[in-house]
């Protein structure tokens, strides 16, 4: 769900990457990390079984700056696309303020991407929203196996509505930073329809030309690091907070509680450093307890993690001000569904892996509102 700090005209806005499984969606994303310069980005959260399928999600937040004047924060999520993990999707998908649907371009593919976009569009009508009227674009991924469609063939069956679409190669990433600046631009466009996003500023920064191409060109220079590597970073990083790595791999995780899927472990986005973006998005005073959470998380106890999450959730709500947790996650727009389903997380005696996974997911949501709201004061921080 989108945010907006007017003083400091900062946004920020949920994309959710969605499409049946092994389309594309997490290879995607981990080319938007490696391609986003790090000043911009955190940390890459994957949570998948061992065999590299995404069994939570996958979350990476990513910066822009100054985006017509106003500087947009994006949380990028992936959905797991096996069909039996529709629960977790409609978690994911809560608050989606846009979808980039990754479609995969096999023949063989066709009923599994026709099954998803009708799973996306039933998930979100849901949550009260139209497909038709939602922000979104596609993906046309694996455009390098000879066995692809033609793209006609796919708009014809995925896109009659012609939204932009874009053919992808999420391994090599190629078209995979435009399909992101095209769904950025529309969650934009239509946030600042619905008067959620502030118009521009009348006067435009020095050299800054107005309208589309000012937005076209600040989301390529700031979403496409290393392609412009003569441009300088145009922020000075947040305070440094490089994530030690975690250490050795984890040990075999319990038995999982949805079927058809062998026992996990946390998974390696590049062998060293699988988790990180809890503590990524954690205030200072926070930091400990969000790394303490991950660190648990990675060992497998989800007992502590669950309560390190707990902890920190509850400290970072007191920042909002006195008063009860439900008065301090209403100021702070935290779902009071998901703190109530932590706490209950909290007072179990045993724990499983999509809890702990839970409980970093709804800490992560609360920093993030806290960031948005300012919190804590930067005399503080
Ligand atoms: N040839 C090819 N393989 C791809 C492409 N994108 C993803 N893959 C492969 O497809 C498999 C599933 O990818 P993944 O990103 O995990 O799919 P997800 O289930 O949608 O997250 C992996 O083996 C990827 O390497 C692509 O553009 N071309
Ligand atoms: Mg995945």
């Amino acid at each position: 769900m989108s945010s907006v700090n007017l003083v400091a005209r900062e946004v920020a806005v949920k994309i959710v990457f969605y499409g049946p499984g092994l389309s594309g969606k997490t290879s995607t994303l981990r080319k938007v990390f490696e391609t986003v310069r790090p000043a911009h980005r955190g940390e890459m959260m994957s949570i998948a079984t061992e065999g590299d399928r995404t069994l939570f999600f996958d979350f990476l937040p990513v910066k822009v700056e100054r985006v017509n004047d106003c500087t947009v924060r994006l949380a990028l999520y992936t959905v797991p696309g096996q069909v039996f993990y529709n629960a977790t999707r409609k978690l994911v998908l809560q608050g989606a303020d846009g979808v980039v649907f990754v479609a995969d371009s096999q023949p063989e593919m066709m009923d599994a991407n026709r099954e998803s976009l009708a799973n996306l569009e039933e998930n979100l009508l849901e949550q009260g929203i139209r497909l038709e009227r939602f922000p979104l674009v596609v993906q046309w991924n694996k455009r390098d196996l000879p066995s692809a469609l033609s793209v006609e063939a796919l708009r014809e069956a995925l896109n009659p509505r012609g939204v932009p679409d874009f053919e992808t190669e999420a391994v090599s990433g190629r078209g995979v930073m435009d399909a992101l600046k095209a769904i950025t631009r529309l969650v934009i466009q239509d946030l600042r329809a619905k008067k959620i996003v502030p118009p521009p500023r009348v006067v435009p920064p020095p050299g800054a030309a107005s309208g589309r191409g000012n937005l076209e060109a600040q989301l390529s220079q700031h979403l496409v690091g290393r392609a412009s590597p003569a441009t300088p970073p145009a922020m000075a990083p947040r305070p440094s907070r490089s994530m030690p790595a975690i250490g050795a791999p984890p040990p075999a995780q319990p038995p999982l509680p949805e079927p058809g899927v062998p026992a996990t472990a946390p998974p390696s986005l590049t062998g060293q450093r699988p988790l990180g973006a809890t503590s990524a998005l954690a205030p200072s005073d926070l930091f400990d307890h969000a790394r303490a959470a991950e660190g648990a998380f990675a060992a497998g106890d989800y007992a502590t993690c669950i309560q390190a999450c707990l902890d920190a959730a509850r400290r970072g709500l007191a920042l909002a001000g006195e008063g009860s947790l439900a008065a301090q996650a209403y100021l702070l727009h935290v779902d009071g569904g998901d703190l109530l389903k932590l706490q209950t997380l909290g007072a179990r005696s045993s724990h499983r892996v999509d809890d702990a996974a839970f409980a970093l997911y709804v800490l992560m949501h609360i920093f993030t509102r806290l960031h948005t709201a300012g919190l804590p004061a930067p005399a503080t921080e």
